[in-house]
């Protein structure tokens, strides 16, 4: 068992700002944006990538939220035979025509942001989605890639990273974990 920091609380802060520079550069602006977070730790990075954006454009976006299930008994072995499922949305916005930018801690298999998009595509027709990671720690099973990263962590299957933000977990770090 070994625990390696790879993110402290300021790295973490400074990744999530640039993210929303970012997010508001490539977009032009707020116009047409709404931040969807995904279950669990995806929906506080939400939030505060929409205070910074706040902060910065001194407009309020809107955020709502996707919770996907994963059917994964043993977060270490995954279980190819199922796939991630939807268990709930709350999302109040219209999204003919706006661009959604979902909101997640890791990216993975890219299973899960799969069933994410499914979820918003069938509320309405967003005219573009696009994805924001805190971690990419690669091992893609599908043609899915994240527009914002706040670190790439290249890992071995056999190693998790572990997401910890104050808002569920009393302190914001990113580490990886080997068994
Ligand atoms: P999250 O809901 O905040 O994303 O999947 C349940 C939780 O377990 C996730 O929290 C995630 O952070 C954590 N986790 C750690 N390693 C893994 C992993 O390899 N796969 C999955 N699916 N979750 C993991
Ligand atoms: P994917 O569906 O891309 O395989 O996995 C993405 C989801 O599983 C994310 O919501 C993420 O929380 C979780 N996940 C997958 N691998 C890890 C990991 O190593 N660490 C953490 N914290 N979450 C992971
Ligand atoms: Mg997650």
């Amino acid at each position: 068992e070994l625990k390696t920091q790879v993110m402290d609380q300021p790295a973490i802060g400074r990744a999530l700002t640039r993210i929303s520079h970012e997010i508001l550069e490539k977009n032009k602006g707020t116009d047409g944006l709404i931040l969807v977070g995904i279950k669990t730790r995806g929906v506080p990075i939400t939030e505060r990538l929409a205070e910074k954006i706040a902060d910065i454009e001194g407009v309020s976006v809107p955020t709502g939220e996707v919770d996907i299930t994963l059917y994964r008994d043993d977060l270490s072995k995954i279980d190819d035979r199922k796939e991630p499922e939807l268990k709930g949305t709350s999302i109040k916005e219209n999204l003919e025509n706006k661009t959604v930018v979902l909101v997640d801690d890791v990216l993975y298999t890219g299973r899960t942001v799969r069933a994410a998009m499914d979820a918003i595509m069938d509320i309405g027709r967003p005219g573009n989605i696009q994805l924001a990671v805190l971690v990419d720690r690669g091992h893609r099973e599908l043609p899915i890639r994240a527009d914002y990263v706040g670190k790439n962590i290249p890992t071995s299957q056999e190693e998790i990273i572990v997401v910890q933000v104050e808002e569920t977990d009393e302190k914001d770090e990113v580490s990886i974990f080997k068994k």
